[in-house]
C-alpha cells in the first residue's frame, strides 16, 4: 500500500513512521525545504521520532521525504496533516487548500484522502471535497473516498503515543468511513467511528475548547482568590481529591502552544460566521487567558514596589520561556507578552530555559545558561513561568531574592504564588 502524508511536523511524521512500521510504502511531503533535507539525511526534528527510526525507514526503502508531488503519484491513501493557524485572529485554511489542490490530480479510483488538521465542522465536505473533485474529475464518495480523523498527538507524552491513543474516524459516506477506518485500524489500537465528518471535526474542537475554558476558569479563580486572600492552589488540590465529576486544571501565566490558543477560535469564528452569534464561553476564555500575562506583570510590579524598587532598571530573571514543561516550543508562550510588558517599563530581563534553542531565543532577553546562586542572588526578582522537569529547585529555595511563582512549585517565605 502506498501512503502519502502531507505535512511532516509533530503530527505527520509520527503517522508516516507508523505507516512504515506496518509495512506501507510511505511518501512524506513537506513544503519546507530545510525539513525535507533534514528528513532525507535521517535527522529527525520531531521529539517523538528518533533519528534512528527515521534512518531505518529510509534505509529500508519504505520512506521518502520530498517536496515534489510527482513522488506522490499512484498513492492509495493520503493523510493531510498541515497547520491550521490563525491569521489576524481568523482561521487560515490555506495549507489545506494548497495540499488538496496538489493532491487532486493524483487522486485515482479507489484512493482515500483523510484530513487530520484541526478545523471547524464542515471543512472536509465544503472545502476539501470540491477541490479534490475538481482536480481529479472524479466523484468523492463513489470513485474515491474522503474522511476526517482528528490528530491527538501530545508531544512528549510517553503513555499515550500515536498507536495507543484512540483515533476518531469518519467519512463523507459509509464507503468512505469503511476506507478510512480500514486504514487506521492498521495503524492504531482503537478506532472510534462517528457518523459524519462534521461530528469528527467538532470532536477535536470540543476536546481543546474544554481545556481552554477550564484553564480560564481556574485562572480567573486565581485572580479573585488572591484578592480575597484565599489559597486557590490548596483548594484546587483539595477539589482533586474528588474521585468523580472533577478534573484538575491549574492556573498559570497564560495559555501557549499551537493548540489551545488557536483551536477554540475556529469554533467561535464559525458560530459567528454561520449563525451571527458569539460563542461566549470561547470568547470569554480567550479574554481571560490572554490577559494572564498582564496579571503576572501587575503582580511583579507590586512585589518590586514592596521592595521600594522601580521596574525601570530592575534585573528580572524569568525561569522558563517555553509554553509548557518538557518542550522548547515558545509558540504563543505567555513569556513573550510578559517580556514585552516588563521591557516596556524599563526592566532588564534575562531568562533561563535549557529547552529553548538559540534560534528561538527572544533577541532582547539575556540568556542564562545555568541557574546558579549568584545568578539568583544578583537578580532583583525571579519569575517562575515554566517548570521543566529537570529544573533544580534548590537555588530557588535558598535565594534571598523574592520569587513570583506562577506554577506553585515553591512553598517558602519570600515566594509569592499566582
Ligand atoms: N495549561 C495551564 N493549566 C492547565 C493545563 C495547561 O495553564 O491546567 C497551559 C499550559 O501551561 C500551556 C497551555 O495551557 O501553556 C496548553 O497546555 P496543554 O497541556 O493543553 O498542552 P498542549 O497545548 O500541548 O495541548 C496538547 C493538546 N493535544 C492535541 O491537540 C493533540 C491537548 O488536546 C492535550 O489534551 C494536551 O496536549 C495534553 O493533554 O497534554
Amino acid at each position: 500500500m502506498k501512503t502519502v502524508v502531507v505535512g511532516q511536523g509533530y503530527v505527520g511524521l509520527p503517522v508516516a513512521m507508523r505507516a512504515v512500521e506496518v509495512g506501507h510504502d510511505v511518501v512524506g511531503v513537506d513544503l519546507d525545504v530545510a525539513r525535507v533535507e533534514l528528513l532525507q539525511s535521517g535527522t529527525s526534528y520531531v521529539d517523538d521520532i528518533s533519528s534512528e527510526t527515521l534512518t531505518a525507514a529510509l534505509a529500508g526503502g519504505s520512506y521518502v521525504a520530498t517536496m515534489d508531488y510527482a513522488d506522490v503519484a499512484g498513492f492509495d491513501v493520503a493523510v493531510i496533516t498541515v497547520p491550521t493557524p490563525l491569521r489576524d485572529s481568523l482561521p487560515d485554511l490555506s495549507f489545506i487548500e494548497m495540499s488538496a489542490a496538489s493532491l487532486a490530480p493524483l487522486v485515482r479510483a479507489g484512493s482515500t484522502v483523510v484530513l487530520e488538521s484541526t478545523t471547524y465542522p464542515g471543512t472536509t465536505e465544503e472545502l476539501l471535497v470540491p477541490i479534490l473533485e475538481q482536480g481529479s474529475g472524479l466523484e468523492a464518495g463513489t470513485d474515491f473516498f474522503v474522511g476526517y480523523s482528528p490528530e491527538r498527538i501530545d508531544p512528549g507524552n510517553k503513555t499515550w503515543g500515536f498507536v495507543e491513543t484512540p483515533k476518531v474516524v469518519s467519512g463523507i459516506n459509509d464507503d468512505s468511513l469503511v476506507a478510512v477506518q480500514g486504514f487506521y485500524d492498521q495503524l492504531v489500537e482503537t478506532t472510534v467511528p462517528v457518523s459524519g465528518t462534521k461530528e469528527a471535526e467538532l470532536t477535536k474542537l470540543l476536546e481543546n475548547t474544554f481545556r481552554h475554558v477550564n484553564i480560564a476558569l481556574v485562572n480567573e479563580l486565581a485572580i479573585f482568590a488572591h484578592q480575597l486572600g484565599v489559597d486557590v492552589w490548596e483548594s484546587i488540590e483539595a477539589a482533586s481529591s474528588k474521585p468523580f465529576g472533577f478534573m484538575k486544571f491549574t492556573p498559570g501565566p497564560g495559555v501557549g502552544g499551537h493548540c489551545l490558543p488557536v483551536d477554540p477560535s475556529y469554533l467561535s469564528w464559525q458560530v459567528r460566521q454561520k449563525l451571527g452569534q458569539s460563542f461566549r464561553f470561547v470568547e470569554l476564555a480567550n479574554d481571560v487567558n490572554d490577559h494572564m500575562p498582564d496579571h503576572v506583570v501587575q503582580r511583579v510590579v507590586a512585589m518590586l514596589n514592596d521592595e521600594s524598587k522601580a521596574v525601570r532598571g530592575s534585573k528580572l530573571l524569568l525561569v522558563g520561556l517555553a509554553y509548557k514543561p518538557g518542550t522548547g516550543d515558545v509558540r504563543e508562550a505567555p513569556s513573550k507578552r510578559i517580556i514585552e510588558l516588563l521591557q516596556s517599563m524599563g526592566a532588564e530581563v534575562s531568562a533561563v530555559d535549557g529547552h529553548v534553542e538559540d534560534h528561538r531565543w527572544p533577541a532582547t532577553v539575556g540568556k542564562i545558561e545555568d541557574l546558579t546562586p549568584v545568578v539568583a542572588d544578583t537578580s532583583d526578582l525571579i519569575v517562575v513561568l515554566t517548570h521543566h522537569p529537570e529544573l533544580s529547585l534548590r537555588v530557588l529555595e535558598e535565594t534571598p531574592t523574592p520569587v513570583f511563582d506562577s506554577r506553585n512549585i515553591l512553598r517558602r517565605p519570600g515566594v509569592v504564588q499566582l
